[in-house]
């Protein structure tokens, strides 16, 4: 299985031996290279960065380090192997085996779903494509720079297999993957958080932390799919995933350890003081939390989906790891859900377990949130503050779902709009709170210095020190 990179698109599916395929993905490349150019990181194609380039897909190969300009980076297709015994793990087919091609009744729906996952990366890409000038450090910069060439490669992964198994209506969706664009009025991006701008990096890392592991959770469902390509490319993808999350998640700590450490000087926790000595008050970053949390709560659908509930019967999309559960075919199971009872209250209501699975991917993203929380509050916790970063309610501030227009505290009391409006200040970033991060934003670039902002990392990437040349800035 390891990877062909004498061919112009390296792969590990033994491209030259379709040529029809080939020759179409040919054609889609200097698309994609075009895009990249127009609505990838501005300005910084003629940089050396240190990034790492899968050479195969086993443990030794996956992650290969060295200078490459990110034009020349080796975007191709890697699937995991296949397990020839693979058998499909859910649904009223469990047990079967796995498909190698689509069987036609599912083909229009496991084609949005490829749409809606491919939809997301070179979303990401155009989300952050102005964060280049402002990074708070060249450590910091080439995260984001690996994070972009590997949001790239998930886009090829789902354009491999629009072109491969979806004849001409792949090809079509695989072109207007490069049209939609984020936040674009007439085409934008499919789903909600990908056409929210990201202009500023607490807000990236609040993205990598929560968005990425939306993506994360969305690629553990489709892992399971009987479509075995789509499985197989799905959990390729996961092994690139978790850098992103680490990403996020070190860049919160970070923030947070450098507040405590302005704290401590000024022995103080007042909002002012430590947004005058340059940092970013607790408040502040709880407040970013619930918007990037809230929103990233949205994609996963609703608490109850017909179309959730036949993705899961039809074998398309399972839970995340559904080797956990007993019950793999889940149709006289039930699960209680707490909706809003369109009089300001709540009511409690019984579903058909099939399609409460949104609202199951769901609670288990949830939970792996919190990880992340309890660090960053142990923290907080040891330099003797009260003060704790907490999860908003699933129902706070929600455009998508049964909860979606119904507001409520972040504790998920519903209040009327005009509590809401008059509360929205302490609860979701202000504009007064966005132009002081947006005012922080200036780019450092000399190897190992951090912006006032952030505590440095523990450490650097592939053993090397945090000071590090990591981007060559020509
Ligand atoms: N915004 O029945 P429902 C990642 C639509 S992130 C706008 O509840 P369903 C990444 C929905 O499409 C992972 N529209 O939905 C992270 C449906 O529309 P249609 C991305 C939304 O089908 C960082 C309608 O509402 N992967 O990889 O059960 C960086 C009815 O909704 C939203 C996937 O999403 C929204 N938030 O489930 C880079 C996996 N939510 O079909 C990358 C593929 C729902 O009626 N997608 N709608 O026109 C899916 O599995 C499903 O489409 C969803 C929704 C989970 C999104």
């Amino acid at each position: 299985m390891s990877i062909n990179y004498q061919d112009r698109i390296p792969n590990n599916v033994d491209l030259g031996s379709n040529r029809t395929l080939q020759r179409a993905l040919e054609h889609w490349q200097p698309e994609f290279l075009k895009w990249w150019e127009e609505l990838g990181p501005k300005d910084f194609q003629v940089a050396d960065v240190y990034l790492r380039t899968a050479t195969s897909v086993d443990a030794k190969g996956w992650a290969t380090y060295g200078y490459v300009r990110m034009p020349e980076y080796r975007w191709g297709i890697f699937l995991n192997e296949r397990d020839p015994n693979r058998r499909i793990g859910f649904g009223d087919s469990f047990g079967q085996e796995v498909w190698q091609q689509i069987p036609g009744e599912y083909r229009a729906t496991l084609r949005r779903l490829i749409v809606t996952q491919g939809d997301t990366e070179p979303a990401s890409v155009e989300q952050q494509r102005m964060l280049g000038h402002t990074a708070p450090s060249i450590y910091d910069l080439r995260n984001l720079f690996q994070v972009n060439v590997e949001e790239g490669r998930h886009l090829w992964a789902m354009v491999y297999l629009l072109h491969a198994y979806f004849g001409r209506d792949g090809r079509e969706e695989a072109e207007e993957l490069l049209e939609r664009h984020s936040g674009d009025a007439d085409k934008p991006r499919i789903l909600g958080t990908f056409n929210e701008p990201i202009r500023d990096w607490l807000s990236f890392f609040m993205f990598t932390y929560f968005t990425d592991r939306d993506g994360k959770f969305q690629l553990k469902s489709l892992a399971e799919s009987s479509f075995d390509p789509l499985a197989r490319t799905c959990q390729f993808m996961l092994t690139e995933e978790a850098h992103h999350m680490f990403v996020g998640d070190t860049g919160i700590n970070r923030v947070v350890k450098r507040t405590l450490e302005v704290m401590k000087e000024l022995n103080t926790d007042d909002p002012l003081a430590i947004r005058n000595a340059g940092a970013i008050d607790l408040p502040t970053v709880q407040r970013y939390l619930n918007f990037w949390l809230s929103s990233s709560l949205d994609l996963f659908g609703s608490e109850t989906s017909s179309n959730a509930a036949s993705y899961f019967a039809n074998g398309l999309k399972g839970r995340p790891d559904e080797a956990q559960y007993e019950d793999h075919i889940a149709n006289e199971q039930s699960y209680l859900l707490e909706l809003p009872d369109g009089q300001g209250g709540t009511k409690s209501e019984q579903f058909p377990m099939r399609n409460a699975m949104n609202e199951v991917t769901r609670s288990s993203y949830v939970r792996d949130c919190e990880i992340g929380l309890k660090r960053w509050n142990r923290l907080i916790e040891k330099a003797g503050h009260g003060f704790r970063l907490t999860l908003p309610s699933t129902r706070f501030r929600r455009n998508i779902g049964n909860w979606a227009g119904v507001p409520t505290t972040p504790e998920g009391q519903p209040i009327s709009a005009e509590q809401f409006g008059a509360q929205r200040s302490q609860w979701l970033p202000s504009e007064s709170d966005q132009a002081y991060i947006l005012s922080l934003m200036q780019g450092v670039s000399a190897p190992g210095k951090m912006a006032a902002w952030i505590a440095p990392p523990d450490r650097g990437i592939n053993n090397n020190p945090v000071d590090y040349e990591y981007v060559k800035l020509q």
